[in-house]
C-alpha cells in the first residue's frame, strides 16, 4: 500500500497538545497573529495528555489578587521539596503568571469550586484550589483549535528536523499518522517540545493483565526527553525521578485526602511511623527532615522504611473524615473526576473508605518535570531573573536554538502541575515568536535526504516485522525481530533492578548503574530489530525508543550525582548520605548525536529569591 508523503510549512510547530501544548498553542497566536501555526498530538487533542481523564484540583494557584501567596513563596516552597535544588528563575517566572492562566480557564468555563464564606476559588491546600475538572482537558483544547492554524490529531512525532547550515538549530519535526500510516514532514522555523512526561520505562506494580494502570498516564513516553537528547539538547535533573505515595492498585492522588479532608497515614498497629524514622532520616540528609512542609521524598522514606521494616500495610485514615457527608462526597467525587480507576478498585474490593481505612502504597518511578520532581531540558529563563549561565536570549530555549520546551519537558521547574504547564507553554510560545520576529530563524535549510532519511528509519520497524514474521517459531517467537512489548519489558526489567525500581526498594550503586548502561546499550542494538505489525505497533515501536533514550539519561545522571539528595525517590546505596559540600549543584548532561555518548557537568543552583532579599534589606 503507497504511503502518502505530507509537507508543511509553519513558523511554530507545537509537539504534543496536552497542557504546556494548548497552553503554547494558544499563546503563539496572541503575539503571532500572522505565523502559521501549526499543532501536532499523537491522540486526539480533546482528551490527551495526563489530564485525559480530567483533574480535581489545580495544584498550582498563588492567589494574588487576595493576598493569599506571591511567586517568592512558591519558589521557596519548590526549593524546599525538592531538597534545594530547582531552577528558581524559572519556577518564579512561572509562579508570576499562573494565576492569569487560571483566570482564563475560569472564562473559559472550567468549574471551579467557591468558597461560600469569602467568594475566593475553594481551597484545597496552601497552594491548590478545587475545581469540577472533568471537562478540564476538553476546554483548554478548544483554545488551541480556536488559535492554531491547524492540529494534526493520531501524528506520532518521531524526530526532530535539523537546520543543514548550523547543526545546532531546529528545522522541524518528523512524524507518522498511526491511523493511515502516512509519513508527515513539518519544516518549521521554531519548534515547542511539549510532550509530557515518561510513564512506563521502570517496571511497574501493574503487570501481566493489569498493565496500563499506572499513575501518571501510560501513554506518556518519553518523546518530551528523547526529541532534545537526540537533537543534542543539554537535559538536567535527569536522576530526579518521581515516586508517589498512591492508593494501592487504582493510584487515587492523595494530595485532596491528606490536605482538604485532612486524613492521615498509620502503620499496620495503627501507629504514626512517620515519626518513627525522625533520627534515621535526620542522619542521612540533616535539617532538610525539619522544613515545613515535609519534602514529599522525605514523606516517601519514612514509608518505604516502616514497610522494609514490616509496618506494612500502610492506611490512609479515612474512616474519621468520610463520617462527614460533605467530605464523603468530595473523597468519591475526587477519584470519579480524576482517577476513575481507584473508584472502581474500592468497589470491586468492597472497600467503603466510611468503614475500612483503604492501604495506599508508593508507585514506580516516573520521570516528570511537572509535579514534586523536576527532570527534564535544559532551558533559558527570562531576561529579567536569570545569570548568565541560566540566560542565552530566549525564555524556555533549550541549548539547541529555536527548539523550545514547556511543561514536563522543561528541567529545574517543579511544582508546576497542570496550570504551571499550560503558563510554560505560554512562556515558551512568546519567546518563540520573539525568536521569529528578531530574525533568528531565517534561512533554515532541511533537504529532501535528510526527510528521506528519517522515513525510511521510522518504518523500518513495519520491514522487519515483514521480514521476520516468516521465521516465527511459536507464538510471537522470532530470532530475526523482537515486538516493542517484549523491548518494553526488556528496559523496564533494566531500569528496575539496576536503576533503582520497586523491586529493589529503589535502590542502585554505581556496580549497578554501570551494568545497566551496558544492558541498555544492548537494547538499543537490539531495538534496530524491533518489529511492527501494524500502525499501531509501529507507535509502540517508536514509543519504545523513546523510553530507552531517555531512560540512558537518566541512568548516566543517577551515575553522576555521588549522593542521595532524595531519599525515597531512589537511593544511592554506596552514598548513601546528602552531600551539600559536592552536591549543592544542578546536574547537566548532553548527548553528541553522531557518537551518542554522553558528558556530564555541574551546574551551580542560585538561590536567587533570598540573595535578592538580602540585598534588599543591605
Ligand atoms: O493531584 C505527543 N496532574 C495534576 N495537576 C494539577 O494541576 N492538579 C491535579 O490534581 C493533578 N493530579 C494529577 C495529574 C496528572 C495525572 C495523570 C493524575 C493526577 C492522575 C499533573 C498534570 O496533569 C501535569 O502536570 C500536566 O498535564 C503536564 O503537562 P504537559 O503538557 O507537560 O504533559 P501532558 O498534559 O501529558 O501532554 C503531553 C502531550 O503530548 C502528546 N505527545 N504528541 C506528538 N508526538 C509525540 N511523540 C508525543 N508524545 C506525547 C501526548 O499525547 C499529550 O497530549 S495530582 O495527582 O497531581
Ligand atoms: P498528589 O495528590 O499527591 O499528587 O498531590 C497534590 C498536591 O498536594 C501536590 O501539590 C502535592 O505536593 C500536595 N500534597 C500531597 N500530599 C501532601 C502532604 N502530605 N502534605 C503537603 N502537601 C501534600
Amino acid at each position: 500500500m503507497a504511503r502518502k508523503t505530507i509537507i508543511e510549512e509553519c513558523d511554530v510547530l507545537v509537539v504534543g497538545g496536552g497542557m504546556a501544548g494548548t497552553g503554547a498553542t494558544f499563546e503563539a497566536r496572541h503575539w503571532g497573529r500572522d505565523l502559521k501555526i501549526v499543532c501536532v498530538e499523537k491522540a486526539n487533542i480533546d482528551r490527551s495528555g495526563a489530564v485525559a481523564q480530567g483533574l480535581y484540583a489545580i495544584n498550582c494557584y498563588m492567589g494574588m489578587q487576595w493576598g493569599e501567596n506571591q511567586p517568592e513563596d512558591h519558589v521557596r516552597y519548590a526549593r524546599n521539596d525538592l531538597m534545594g535544588l530547582v531552577r528558581e528563575d524559572l519556577g518564579y517566572d512561572m509562579a508570576r503568571h499562573v494565576d492569569s492562566t487560571v483566570h482564563m480557564f475560569d472564562e473559559w468555563g472550567l468549574p471551579m469550586m467557591k468558597n461560600k464564606q469569602t467568594g475566593r476559588y475553594q481551597r484545597e491546600g496552601k497552594w491548590q484550589i478545587m475545581i469540577h475538572g472533568e471537562s478540564y482537558k476538553p476546554i483548554v483544547a478548544e483554545a488551541a483549535k480556536k488559535s492554531a492554524d491547524k492540529i494534526y490529531n493520531r501524528i506520532m512525532i518521531t524526530h526532530l528536523l535539523m537546520d543543514e547550515t548550523n547543526e545546532n538549530r531546529v528545522g522541524g519535526a518528523v512524524g507518522f499518522n498511526m491511523r493511515t500510516g502516512d509519513y508527515y514532514i513539518f519544516k518549521s522555523k521554531t519548534v515547542i517540545v511539549a510532550a509530557g512526561g515518561a510513564s512506563h520505562i521502570f517496571k511497574p506494580r501493574a503487570v501481566g493483565e493489569g498493565m496500563g494502570r499506572t499513575w501518571y498516564a501510560p501513554w506518556s513516553n518519553g518523546s518530551a526527553y528523547a526529541l532534545p537528547i537526540q537533537a543534542g539538547a543539554k537535559m538536567t535533573q535527569m536522576e530526579n525521578r518521581i515516586v508517589l505515595c498512591r492508593f494501592k492498585d487504582g493510584y487515587g492522588p492523595v494530595g485532596a485526602y491528606f490536605l482538604h479532608l485532612k486524613t492521615y497515614t498509620q502503620n499496620a498497629n495503627g501507629e504514626n511511623y512517620e515519626k518513627k524514622w525522625y533520627n534515621q532520616t535526620k542522619e542521612l540528609v540533616g535539617e532538610y527532615i525539619d522544613h515545613h512542609p515535609t519534602p514529599t521524598c522525605l514523606r516517601n522514606h519514612a514509608f518505604v522504611q516502616e514497610v522494609m521494616a514490616g509496618g506494612g500495610p500502610i492506611h490512609m485514615v479515612t474512616k474519621e473524615a468520610f463520617q462527614d457527608p460533605h467530605l464523603e462526597t468530595v473523597g468519591w467525587e475526587n477519584f470519579l473526576g480524576m482517577t476513575v480507576g481507584q473508584a472502581v478498585v474500592w468497589a470491586s474490593q468492597n472497600i467503603d473508605p466510611k468503614y475500612t481505612n483503604p492501604e495506599l502504597t508508593t508507585s514506580e518511578p516516573y520521570v516528570m518535570g511537572s509535579h514534586a520532581t523536576c527532570s527534564g531540558a535544559w532551558v533559558s529563563g527570562p531576561e529579567d531573573l536569570s545569570p548568565p549561565e541560566y540566560f542565552w536570549g530566549y525564555n524556555r530555549m533549550t541549548t539547541v536554538e529555536g527548539l523550545f520546551g514547556a511543561g514536563d519537558t522543561v528541567g529545574g521547574s517543579a511544582h508546576k502541575f497542570s496550570s504551571g504547564s499550560f503558563t510554560e507553554g505560554r512562556l515558551a510560545a512568546k519567546a518563540a515568536v520573539k525568536y521569529i520576529q528578531e530574525q533568528k530563524a531565517n534561512n533554515i535549510k532541511v533537504s529532501d535526504k535528510q526527510c528521506e532519511d528519517f522515513k525510511t528509519m521510522i518504518y523500518k520497524p513495519l520491514e522487519n516485522y515483514t521480514v521476520g514474521r516468516n521465521e516465527i517459531t511459536g507464538g510471537t517467537v522470532s530470532p530475526s525481530y523482537i515486538s516493542p512489548i517484549q523491548g518494553l519489558q526488556r528496559l523496564q526489567k533494566i531500569m528496575d533492578e539496576y536503576v533503582g525500581g520497586i523491586s529493589v526498594n529503589y535502590m542502585t550503586n554505581e556496580n549497578l548503574l554501570k551494568k545497566g548502561l551496558e544492558l541498555l546499550d544492548w537494547l538499543q542494538e537490539d531495538l534496530e530489530n524491533v518489529g511492527a505489525e501494524d500502525y499501531h505497533q509501529l507507535m509502540r515501536a517508536w514509543e519504545l525508543k523513546h523510553r530507552t533514550v531517555t531512560s540512558q539519561c537518566v541512568t548516566e545522571h543517577t551515575l553522576y550525582r555521588k549522593e542521595t539528595r532524595w531519599p525515597g525517590y531512589y537511593y544511592r546505596g554506596d552514598h548513601m548520605k546528602l552531600d551539600d559540600e559536592n552536591w549543592h549543584c544542578l546536574t547537566v548532561s548532553r548527548r553528541d548525536p553522531k557518537t551518542g555518548k554522553f558528558t556530564m557537568e555541574k551546574m551551580p543552583v542560585y538561590h536567587i529569591i533570598d540573595e535578592k532579599e538580602k540585598k534588599e534589606a543591605s
